[in-house]
């Protein structure tokens, strides 16, 4: 059978598809199934989208959903849904966690929870023998009109998960993208990557494929296409020191091509980090998240002092490797006196660049859940625009006004250091 994934690009178009359908879509190529693409762009007028989806002729759509591309997809599977039957699945952290309010939509007519290779292979090779009422047998799939279903075990061993497929994701300039890790084991309490080891119920979903075989596919990748540049997405790349010193001794003698990586401060050290830098790492992402301790520990979940981002910082550009930071405003309990303290931490830190994310509280988080205790969640907060710039939620202390005025300077603040550095505007 063949699947067509629907990539649905929201109001910013990301230069990389969800890694979600390359992992299931190599899986289910592995298993004699077909796999496509189909990137559906913000603009693009539903009959458009219709006639690119016939011409494909698939026996079912995939759609991989996070928050931010909710609504849109809502939408389009609805549209889809008027003229034509294709049965859609949808997954991926938004369908996982706010599975009742994907299944209430029109154009669905499957979760799938977690993740999702062995169970879309299970999906497919029952639709295509015919057998779509035994469907609700199958863990992690949610039938429409099902009861919840039971979740399997996380795949293992996860070496043995087919590499993703690349036309499946949407590389280009031989910028490759690599996923090492599956899982991250921090409590933070803002996102959701904590909230899929929740659902495991148990650590058994934080797993690491061997360095052996990242190496293999990096080697695999450079004999079919040209290797100039590696991302790894893993939320935080150094979590296992052993690990990552192995990577680095094999991976600038095996590969060597520049990479980038993202960290949390508390998992470096400075030698780790000139063993990344020898290696070939050109660039580090660090989430600082706040500059106020209270907010870092009270918040977050994250107890740090401010100090050790000063530090590693510093051994970060001492190593030469470009430093990023990510900020987020607008939290629950947060002031107007926190966000003055994650500026001032801003221009000590110096980053070469800077993002600041206006917070929304994704569906499975704690925060969400604090969120809608608190009553800070409007009634029609699933309807509102995710878009990390202007505030969804009511809080008393940080009015939606007081957040649009701070990422207006957080802009600015960027734009300033942007030119300063660069000698040019930032576009
Ligand atoms: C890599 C990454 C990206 C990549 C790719 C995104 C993607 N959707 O794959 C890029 C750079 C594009 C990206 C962008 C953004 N990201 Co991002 N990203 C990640 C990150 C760090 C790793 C994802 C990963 O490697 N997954 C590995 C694969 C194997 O796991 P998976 O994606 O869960 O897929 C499995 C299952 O979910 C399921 N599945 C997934 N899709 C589908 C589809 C079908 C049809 C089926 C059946 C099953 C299925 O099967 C898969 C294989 O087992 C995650 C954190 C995390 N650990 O999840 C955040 C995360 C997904 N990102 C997040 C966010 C918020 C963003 C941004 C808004 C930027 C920002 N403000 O941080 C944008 C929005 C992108 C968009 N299009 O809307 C949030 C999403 C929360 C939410 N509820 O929406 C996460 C969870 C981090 C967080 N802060 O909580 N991101
Ligand atoms: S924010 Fe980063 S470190 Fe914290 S749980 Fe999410 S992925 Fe892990």
């Amino acid at each position: 059978m063949k699947i067509l994934f629907l990539e649905i690009d929201t109001e910013r178009t990301w230069g990389l598809a969800s890694v979600g359908p390359g992992y299931i879509g190599s899986y289910l190529r592995s298993r004699g199934h077909e796999a496509a693409l189909l990137r559906v762009l913000p603009d693009q007028e539903i009959q458009d989208i219709i006639c690119s989806i016939e011409k494909e002729a698939p026996g079912i759509l995939g759609v991989s959903i996070t928050t931010d591309q909710w609504q849109r997809a809502a939408y389009v599977a609805g549209e889809i849904r008027k003229h034509m039957d294709t049965p859609v699945i949808a997954g991926g952290v938004h369908p996982t966690f706010a599975p009742l309010s994907v299944l209430e939509s029109d154009g669905f007519d499957y979760v799938c929870l977690g993740e999702g290779e062995e169970a879309t292979h299970e999906l497919l090779s029952c639709l295509e023998k015919g057998d779509g009422n035994n469907a609700g047998q199958i863990e992690n799939i949610w039938v429409k009109g099902s009861g919840r279903p039971e979740i399997r075990p996380p795949f293992e061993p996860v070496d043995e998960i087919p590499f993703m497929a690349r036309d499946l994701i949407d590389e280009t300039h031989g910028v490759i993208h690599i996923v090492t890790q599956r899982g991250c084991p921090f409590p933070c309490t803002f996102c959701a990557a904590g909230a899929m080891v929740d659902l495991y119920k148990n650590t058994a979903y934080i797993r690491r494929r061997t360095v052996d075989n990242v190496l293999k596919e990096l080697r695999q990748i450079r004999q079919q296409n040209p290797l100039n540049y590696v991302i790894f997405l893993d939320d935080t790349f150094t979590i296992n020191r052993t690990w990552v010193q192995e990577f680095c001794r094999r991976y600038g003698r095996e590969i060597g091509t520049g990479f980038s990586i993202n960290a949390r401060v508390e998992t470096v050290t400075r030698d780790l980090i000139a063993l990344l830098a020898d290696a070939g790492c050109r660039h580090i992402v660090y989430g600082v998240e706040s500059g106020s301790p209270r907010v870092r520990q009270e918040i977050l979940n994250r107890p740090l002092e401010s100090r050790r981002f000063i530090e590693v910082f510093n051994w970060t550009k001492q190593a030469n490797i470009m430093v990023t930071a990510n900020y987020m405003i607008g939290l629950p309990g947060e002031t107007r006196a926190d966000i003055d303290q994650t500026l001032s931490l801003n221009a000590e830190l110096e980053p070469d660049d800077f993002e600041c994310f206006v917070f929304y509280p994704y569906p499975g988080t704690r925060l969400f859940q604090t969120c809608r205790r608190k009553g800070f969640l409007p009634e029609n907060g699933s309807k509102l625009p995710f878009n990390n710039r202007r505030s969804i939620l009511n809080i008393p202390d940080l009015t939606k006004d007081d957040v649009e005025h701070y990422y207006n300077i957080f802009t600015k603040v960027r734009e300033n250091a942007y030119v300063n550095r660069y000698g040019r505007a930032l576009e």
